[in-house]
């Protein structure tokens, strides 16, 4: 069974690294992470709960601070100062990969790798820096995954702005280039909230913000609402750390 690692909304979230001016309900947003977990349970996952972090504000968005390959997890130094603490408290969780830690002056966050098959693409954006994708690059490299650079002219991370569809890639391609992915077929996601999906095999989870593009996934998607999520630059795929089968975690 694939397993996911998730963490829940801190009492801070609230005070998160936002754009949005619309005010953050907590409850609300406590009752769409529980829709999230039940819909990644739906899909088959085994979901594990990592402690809260109730002064990080931002932890809700467990995606970022680590990479997951198949053997190793990098522990990512964020570009965002006030979430490097988060990452403590995710190695534990880790215990059958080999860990790896990022340095500086390296940054990087875990919203910005698309694994894709063999290939890692890696937004060099606000957070993610040449450096950051270097230490990942001789880390995939290590699994014989093949590490691809892609520039974010604009914007939060590469995943803020495409995600993973079956083998196809589904994004904004007037935000990033389609030419990166050259060789996967690439489908323009109907709306912006569209183009981060999480495609569990079975399910298909699409945020309720992006109708068209749950009519476009059509039998498989799984309308969740996490427009809470939204307010705080964030969608589907930040709430979740996949631990891509076969499983090697310990616990
Ligand atoms: C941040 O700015 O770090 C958070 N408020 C949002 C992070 C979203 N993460 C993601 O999409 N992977």
């Amino acid at each position: 069974m694939p397993a996911a690692l998730v963490r829940p909304v801190p009492a801070s979230y609230a005070s998160c690294i936002r754009h949005s001016r619309e005010p953050i309900d907590l409850s609300a947003a406590r009752r769409q992470h529980a829709g999230y977990v039940s819909a990644l349970r739906e899909a088959g996952v085994e979901v594990i709960m990592l402690p809260a972090l109730d002064d990080a504000p931002d932890s809700v968005f467990v995606e970022d601070p680590v990479v997951v390959l198949d053997r190793h997890a990098l522990l990512a130094r964020s570009g965002a100062a006030s979430r490097r603490a988060e990452v403590e408290s995710i190695a534990p969780a880790l215990e059958g990969f080999e860990l790896v830690t990022m340095m500086a002056p390296a940054t990087l966050d875990g919203g910005d790798v698309l694994r894709m098959g063999k290939r890692l693409f890696v937004g060099i954006s606000e957070r993610t820096n040449r450096a950051g994708f270097d230490m990942l690059a001789a880390v995939a490299r290590a699994e014989d995954l093949e590490p691809i650079a892609i520039e974010l002219v604009a914007g939060l991370h590469l995943k803020s702005f495409c995600s993973g569809l079956g083998d196809a890639v589904i994004g904004c391609f007037d935000r990033i280039d389609r030419g990166a992915f050259r060789g996967i077929e690439t489908i323009d996601a109907p709306e912006p909230p569209g183009a981060n999906l999480l495609d569990l095999g079975a399910h298909v989870l699409v945020s309720a913000a992006a109708p068209k593009t749950a009519a476009l996934v059509g039998a498989r998607a799984r309308v969740v609402s996490v427009d809470e999520f939204h307010k705080g630059d964030g969608a589907l795929t930040c709430l979740s750390i996949r631990l891509t089968p076969p499983r090697k975690m310990a616990r």
